[in-house]
């Protein structure tokens, strides 16, 4: 059996456990947490003087070994819970806050942003060392209610703001963020889910990253669904956006396999995550549980070992960290049982982990930096042409920048912005001035350009786009 039907677990919980969630961690909680952030990080300096060759025994130190993290959801709400602190923070080395960093939290009333709650995830994330996986910036569920009821244009400009806005806040600090979150329907079309924000326009994908680009050039951009456990019409439909985006230059980097799963592994799980990762993007298990059942601790090994084998899956999170602290109320779809003890899914998700498998790629920085082996080409001129996709108030514009005959190194381009209209961001170029006359200089990675090749570069802006054609002066 492969996945669940996931529409079953997928209503929102009570309004009762969201306040929960929201409540503020007591001081004794806090003191309580700072201690055993010291402990993990004495714990993390032992594990470091551990060949590689012994087998690790915490999660996070075993999937270390090969470059990968393994994670956990985490809530506020229950850091002050000794049992829960001192099993994450012996045992996991990335965390993602499980809704305190969704847009009903950070903007509770149209441009009023909160990260109390988001901001102590981070930091329970710094104390330990840990990746932080942001989660999320956009979704068709969880949005305030001010934002539910918005359309069209007010709701996509809305929706950039808020994601400029949390990415901004979180500059620098965030691993990876779910820039969307479940954007695919279910079942056989492979087509965008209908939601207030698809209905916005379908570039609402791309006009979405390029703003968490343009806000935090430093994260990693990440889409992330769920019901695309094996090559099936949904992921498939994931997979056309993926290649789609990376041919024009989309910045995305990773894809998220929520892996919610049942009592079964669908045979080509690791397949498809390959063939994720051969367009080019990192893959990762962003928020795994599998059904209690005799079942449990084989698919757990397996989700493991498929990541273990694609050297691009660089990292599992659970969601969550014991049974009771789980969304799926009565399954015990965790690795830890309600009173913090290790099941056997724990076990057998460790063992995959010290099994090894190749190393995941070295981490760069987005985008990649400049290769300095090859001397300067000499030269050219240079061309370029700016496509817009536009709403009323605002846009993003993309612009190619094309060499001529000869390569080019180094170029700048200009443009004249109408009036009314300023540039609040930009990605892969530098710029002078943000309305009127503007030029956008090359920055380290894509000055270089050969003979009849391009590069491109974009930025957003409030009110309407450039329509001339922009010069491009070379050298
Ligand atoms: O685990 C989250 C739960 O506490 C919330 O009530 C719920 C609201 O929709 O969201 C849960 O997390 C979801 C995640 O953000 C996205 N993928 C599905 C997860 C389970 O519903």
């Amino acid at each position: 059996m492969g996945a669940l039907p996931y529409g079953f677990f997928h209503s929102p919980k009570s309004p009762q456990r969201k306040v929960s969630v929201l409540m503020s961690i007591p001081r004794h909680g806090r003191s309580a947490l700072l201690a055993t952030a010291a402990v993990s990080v004495a714990l993390a300096a032992s594990v470091a003087v551990i060949g590689t060759a012994d087998a690790a025994s915490t999660l996070g130190a075993s999937a270390a070994q090969t470059g990968r993290y393994y994670g956990a959801a985490i809530a506020a709400g229950r850091l002050g819970d000794a049992t829960y602190t001192r099993i994450l923070t012996t045992e996991f080395n990335s965390v993602t806050p499980e809704n305190e960093m969704k847009w009903d939290a950070t903007e509770p009333s149209q441009g009023r942003f909160t990260y109390t709650n988001g901001d102590r995830i981070l930091n329970q994330g710094v104390a330990m060392g840990a990746k932080v996986r942001g989660h999320a910036l956009l979704w068709h569920q969880q949005q305030p209610s001010w934002a539910q009821s918005l359309s069209g244009t007010a709701l996509r400009n809305a929706a950039i703001n808020h994601v400029t806005q949390v990415a901004t806040h979180y500059k620098g600090k965030i691993y990876a963020w779910d820039v969307v979150n479940e954007a695919f329907a279910d079942g056989g079309s492979g087509a965008r889910r209908d939601s207030n924000l698809q209905r916005t326009g379908n570039d609402w994908i791309e006009a979405a990253f390029r703003a968490a680009r343009a806000a935090d050039p430093a994260a990693k951009l990440c889409y992330n669904d769920y019901n695309t456990d094996g090559v099936n019409a949904k992921s498939t439909g994931i997979y056309n956006m993926v290649r789609d985006f990376k041919s024009r230059g989309v910045p995305i980097d990773c894809v998220g396999f929520q892996s919610h799963l049942g009592t079964g592994l669908p045979g080509d799980y690791q397949a498809n995550l390959q063939r994720f990762a051969d367009l080019g993007v990192d893959v990762q298990i962003t928020e795994l549980d599998v059904a209690q059942g005799s079942n449990q601790a084989n698919v757990y090994a397996g989700v493991t070992r498929a990541c273990m084998a694609v050297s691009r899956c660089t990292g599992i999170t659970v969601w969550g960290i014991r049974d009771s602290d789980s969304w799926r109320t009565g399954e015990n779809p965790l690795l830890f049982d309600n009173s913090g003890n290790k099941k056997a899914a724990y076990t057998s998700v460790l063992n995959a982990l010290n099994a090894g498998g190749p190393t995941t790629p070295p981490t760069t920085s987005n985008p990649p930096p400049p290769t300095t082996s090859t001397p300067p080409p000499p030269t050219g001129a240079c061309a370029a042409t700016v496509s817009l996709n536009s709403w009323t108030g605002g846009y993003v514009a993309t612009v190619r920048v094309t060499a001529g005959q000869a390569a080019v190194s180094g170029w700048t381009v200009s443009l004249s912005l109408p009036s009314g209209s300023a540039i609040t961001g930009v990605w892969s170029a530098a710029n002078t001035g943000s309305t009127g006359a503007v030029s956008f200089r090359n920055v380290s990675y894509n000055g270089q350009i050969a003979a009849g090749g391009f590069t491109e570069f974009g930025f957003q802006g409030t009110g309407s786009g450039p329509t001339a054609t922009p010069t491009c002066a070379a050298g």
